[in-house]
């Protein structure tokens, strides 16, 4: 049922990995079938529980052991779900209500990003007030793709039939059809031109609260790591120049949390580079300081 050290996330010791204490659930999803371009996302989750195991464990920024703040962190086994993407994506769905039921914090880790639909349906399903934020290149709103309803570049066209309330950041990379529906359902989306544009400029943190001002009181995040510039997150399907960094990224991730209540979240589409361990390890740290600003809020 869950992973022991030294392959849960972190390499914690049992007594801080038990599902039973632990306030969060990390889920690996090695699902890939519907990747377009660059293959190899099924290695992702692999990847990263491995460079966890090298993450420091004190965060210098809340001066804390991130891990006994959340009574420790346990890791599942990873869910394999067989049949095709409808059937997948309700499996997904199925286990992330089963561990919001025992009062966990979810985190997805991809695999690619069909499988967020399923865990941001668990989410929508149990709370009213909540939006899904999506952090990445790509506006994923095509109805289909390659004749695939459950493709990644579909990801929000699907989420848009159960939850209205989405929100992208980060956006650099879409066809016409996508930019018409955010047109036509006044979807909220933020342009990475305009991000970086002069209608933030007061200061490089200024669109923080544009974003944020747009959310609901809870909020599932997903993430892309095609989100962050392919120089610091190269080993991407899809890489788009003109991301994000890592500093202005956590800031935001800071402030969001101490503004929103995140509920639950997922990082997708890492696609490990033979010889290259940098990408694997900065989402594992991110995954573990994301964790440690929601449960420390602020
Ligand atoms: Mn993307």
């Amino acid at each position: 049922m869950i992973l022991l050290p030294p392959d849960n996330f972190l390499a914690l010791p049992e007594q801080w990995s038990g599902l039973e204490r632990s306030r969060v659930a990390v889920l690996p999803v090695p699902y890939e079938h519907t990747t377009s371009f660059g293959k190899g996302t099924a290695s992702g989750p692999g990847s990263i529980l491995e460079a966890s195991g090298q993450v420091e464990l004190y965060d210098e920024e809340l001066d804390a052991e991130i891990y006994t703040l959340t009574g420790g962190i346990a890791t599942l086994k990873p869910l394999a779900p067989g049949g095709n993407d409808a059937v997948a994506v309700e499996s997904i769905r199925k286990n992330v209500n089963g561990l919001i039921e025992k009062d966990k914090t979810v985190v997805c880790i991809g695999g690619e990003h069909t499988i967020s639909i399923g865990s941001a349906r668990a989410y929508s399903e149990r709370y009213q007030d909540l939006s899904v934020l999506q952090l990445d290149a790509h506006s994923d709103l095509r109805e289909e793709y390659e004749g695939n309803r459950y493709s990644h570049a579909c990801v929000m066209a699907r989420v848009y039939e159960f939850n209205k309330n989405i929100v992208q950041a980060g956006i650099r990379s879409q066809c016409r059809e996508e930019a018409d529906f955010i047109r036509q359902k006044q979807i909220k989306t933020f342009y990475a031109f305009d991000l970086r544009g002069r209608r933030y400029s007061a200061d490089r943190y200024a669109w923080h609260d544009a974003v944020i001002g747009s959310l609901r009181e809870n909020v599932y995040l997903t993430i892309d790591c095609d989100f962050f510039d392919p120089g610091l997150m190269p080993a991407v399907g899809t890489p788009e120049p003109g991301g994000f960094g890592w500093q202005e990224t956590v800031s935001f991730l800071r402030r969001l949390s101490g503004c929103r209540r995140i509920v639950g979240f997922d990082i997708t589409e890492l696609s490990p580079i033979p010889g290259l361990i940098h990408p694997q390890f900065v989402m594992a740290k991110l995954i573990y300081k994301l964790i440690g600003y929601i449960f420390s809020r602020g």
